[in-house]
C-alpha cells in the first residue's frame, strides 16, 4: 500500500499526539478537566493532543486551514484545503479509564474528506482512506462486513448527552432497532465506531448530534471499505444535519427505513 505524501503527514501527526495520549492515560487521575457544558468534559490531554496536531500539520503545510473541536477554526491562506481534527474523540472515555478513544484527522478539499486517519494508541490500530485508494488498518486492507440481514446484525449507536439531543425520539429509534436487529454496542467514540464498521467489526451505526471532526475520517473511512454513509434522511448532508447512518449497501438501506419507522 502506497501512502501519499500528505497521508504520511496525516500518519506522522496523529502517531506523535498518540505518544501523548497514552502518557496521560497512564495518569489520568492528576489531569486539569474542565467542563464545556453538561456533562461535556474536557482535559489537559484533548488540549496537548490538539497542539501537537496543530503544530505538526501547520509545520507540513502552512496554508492549509484548520477546524479543531477545542481551537475551532483557523482559516489558512488556501481557502480549498482544511484540516478536520478531533483530538481526543471519547474523552469521557478517557476520563474514566476506559481504554477506548481516538484521534480523527481529515483532509477536506473543497468541502470533501479526501483522505482520513484514525488512531487508537492503546492498541496501536491506525485506520487510513484515501479517496479512490481504499481503507486499511495498519497494513491490512479493509472491506465493511457482508451481512445482508438486519436480524444477524451487530448495530452501534452513540446515546445523546446530558442536556442535549431529544432523548425522547432517541428511544424510539433505539427500540425499533434493537428489535430487529442481532445486538446493539456503545463504544462512546464515534471516529471509532465508524472505523470498526470500515473493518467489517459492526455492521451498522447510527447516531445525531455529531461534528465534522467527529465523522469527517470515518465517513470516508467506511465509503473506502466500500460501505455506504448518509445523513440519517438518506442524503449527503451529514455535516449539515450533524446526524449520520453508516453500514454497507443493503444493511445502510434497512437501517435507514428501520429509523424512519421509528419516527412514524
Ligand atoms: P468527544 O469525546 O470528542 O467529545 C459519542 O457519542 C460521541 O459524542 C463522541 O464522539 C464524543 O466526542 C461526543 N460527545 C461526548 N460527549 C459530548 C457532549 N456532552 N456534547 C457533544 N458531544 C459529545
Ligand atoms: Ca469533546
Ligand atoms: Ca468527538
Ligand atoms: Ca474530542
Amino acid at each position: 500500500m502506497a501512502r501519499s505524501a500528505l497521508l504520511n503527514v496525516m500518519v506522522q501527526a496523529v502517531r506523535k499526539a498518540g505518544r501523548g495520549l497514552t502518557r496521560d492515560f497512564g495518569e489520568v487521575e492528576n489531569l486539569q478537566v474542565s467542563l464545556k457544558g453538561p456533562g461535556d468534559f474536557v482535559s489537559a490531554a484533548d488540549k496537548r493532543s490538539e497542539q501537537v496536531l496543530y503544530e505538526e500539520l501547520k509545520k507540513a503545510r502552512p496554508a492549509f486551514g484548520f477546524l479543531m473541536e477545542e481551537r475551532g477554526e483557523v482559516v489558512g491562506t488556501d481557502e480549498n484545503h482544511r484540516w478536520v481534527v478531533d483530538p481526543l474523540d471519547g474523552t469521557t472515555n478517557f476520563l474514566h479509564g476506559i481504554p477506548a478513544f481516538a484521534i480523527s484527522v481529515a483532509l477536506e478539499r473543497a468541502g470533501v474528506p479526501v483522505a482520513g486517519v484514525i488512531y487508537n494508541p492503546v492498541t496501536d490500530e491506525l485506520y487510513t482512506a484515501e479517496r479512490g485508494g481504499g481503507a486499511f488498518v495498519n497494513d491490512r486492507r479493509l472491506r465493511v462486513a457482508a451481512r445482508r440481514e438486519m436480524p444477524d446484525c451487530v448495530i452501534a449507536t452513540g446515546i445523546p448527552h446530558l442536556g442535549r439531543g431529544d432523548h425522547g425520539a432517541y428511544l424510539g429509534e433505539l427500540r425499533q432497532v434493537m428489535a430487529n436487529c442481532a445486538g446493539i454496542r456503545r463504544v462512546g467514540s464515534a471516529a471509532l465506531d465508524l472505523a470498526y464498521v470500515a473493518a467489517g467489526r459492526f455492521d451498522g451505526f447510527w447516531e445525531r448530534g455529531l461534528s465534522p471532526w467527529d465523522t469527517s475520517a470515518g465517513w470516508l473511512m467506511v465509503k473506502e471499505a466500500g460501505g455506504f454513509v448518509s445523513d440519517i434522511d438518506g442524503k449527503e448532508r451529514v455535516h449539515e444535519t450533524r446526524t449520520i447512518v453508516a453500514g454497507n449497501e443493503e444493511i445502510h438501506r434497512q437501517l435507514l427505513a428501520t429509523l424512519a419507522r421509528a419516527r412514524g
